[in-house]
């Protein structure tokens, strides 16, 4: 089924906020915001205006700036809340409240009833102030899904633009997503937005069910950074969907994803993983023999994305003790080296022998061809 709708909210400067890592500075934050307006993010969200001072100046700041992305912010669903944030200049609020019963006790105590009416209250309230407004209920996956079916069709009913399921500690499968999001389908007119944690490794498999299931918005941050293990990570959400519907991903800079990922990272001090899609280190590096011969007879044989789509290049690792002898001979080749099939073979033993011991850097490598077309 192809997928109809897809927009990135992108959460770096909210949930991102909350990795055990992030402190941004309002020049980082005017950064993170400039360079996501370039790569094409649809939807910025910042942290609450509520969280501290420094939280409403930041936003307040971005708000006054240029820009062809939507401003979000992410409140509690209460009225007070709801007021500070129309009051600073964005385009659009995000209010979430928590449905499951492990976090409604600890959370705000509310029985389902007094949910709607307090969501209800609170979209008329955005709306009614010419603001865009989602209404998202967090840890939508234990929650019960008549409870969710009940406040989202009241919510939908108040003139909501979208309505946010948050898989908010990582526990929903693929199969349970496309489930839950299906029901929500049939039972709203909105946009529906998806928001997965990371916690057993399933973020982006969800969020791709999600859309086939009918969801319209996902949130992903640069680097996957949130809460615990974080989020959906940006470029790898972006890589998922190449794969499988590329019109989606179109519009967007792909080209920037590395940049996007690197400026983080350097803000945080952190490396990019080398789990990273798209954007690790090693994400386009071809080792063994068999894949490399492969790879310079036909890149797609090992590849089912383009470096060159991401502004990335494609390297084969020579010289290690699993090299094999097109590899070698693609190496030489590049030198300007000819070598006859002897000698390649010949070579291709005394890499081994050598990388046994310890992988060769390529300066090594490289004098040990120049050494065989000279004997
Ligand atoms: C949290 C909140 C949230 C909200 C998601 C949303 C989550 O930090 O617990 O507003 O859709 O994961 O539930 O990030
Ligand atoms: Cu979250």
């Amino acid at each position: 089924m192809s997928i109809t709708a897809f927009h990135i909210i992108d959460s770096t400067l909210r949930e991102g906020e909350q990795f055990a890592h992030a402190h941004f500075t309002p020049q980082q934050k005017l950064e993170i915001a400039a360079a996501l307006d370039e790569f094409g993010a649809d939807y910025l969200e910042l942290t609450s205006p509520v969280a501290s001072p420094q939280s409403e100046a930041d936003l307040r700041l971005i708000a006054t700036r240029p820009r062809r992305f939507r401003l979000l912010t992410h409140v509690r669903c209460n009225l007070d809340d709801a007021r500070l944030a129309i009051d600073t200049g964005v385009d659009g609020v995000d209010v979430l409240i928590a449905t499951s019963s492990q976090l409604r006790p600890v959370s705000h105590g509310l029985s389902v009833d007094e949910i709607i009416a307090t969501g209800i209250a609170v979209v008329t309230e955005i709306r009614g102030r010419g603001l865009q407004v989602r209404f998202s209920t967090e840890d939508s996956f234990r929650s019960d899904p008549d409870d969710l079916v009940r406040v989202y069709r009241a919510i939908d009913r108040a003139g909501v633009d979208r309505v946010g399921l948050a898989d908010t500690v990582g526990v929903a499968t693929p199969r349970q997503v496309h489930e839950l999001v299906s029901l929500v389908r049939a039972n709203v007119a909105c946009d529906i937005e998806f928001h997965a944690h990371d916690d057993t490794g399933c973020a982006v498999a969800n969020a791709l069910a999600a859309l086939e299931a009918g969801a319209t918005h996902i949130d992903t941050t640069i680097l996957g950074i949130g809460e615990r293990n974080g989020i959906v990570p940006l470029s790898a959400m972006m890589a998922r969907l190449l794969t499988v519907q590329p019109d989606l991903v179109e519009r967007y800079r792909l080209d920037m994803l590395p940049e996007l990922d690197g400026m983080l990272a350097a803000i945080l001090g952190v490396d990019i993983p080398f789990t990273a899609a798209v954007t690790a280190p090693n994400a386009f590096h071809h080792k063994a023999g068999m894949h490399t011969k492969a790879v310079i007879a036909d890149p797609s044989a090992y590849e089912v994305l383009d470096p060159a789509r991401f502004g990335r290049q494609r390297s084969i690792l020579t010289g290690h003790r699993l090299s094999g002898r097109h590899a070698i001979r693609h190496r030489a080749t590049t030198l300007g080296v000819e070598l006859d099939d002897t000698h390649l073979r010949s070579l291709t033993a005394e890499v081994k022998r050598l990388g046994d011991r310890a992988p060769l850097d390529n300066d090594q490598l490289d004098a040990l061809i120049r050494g065989w077309a000279t004997a």
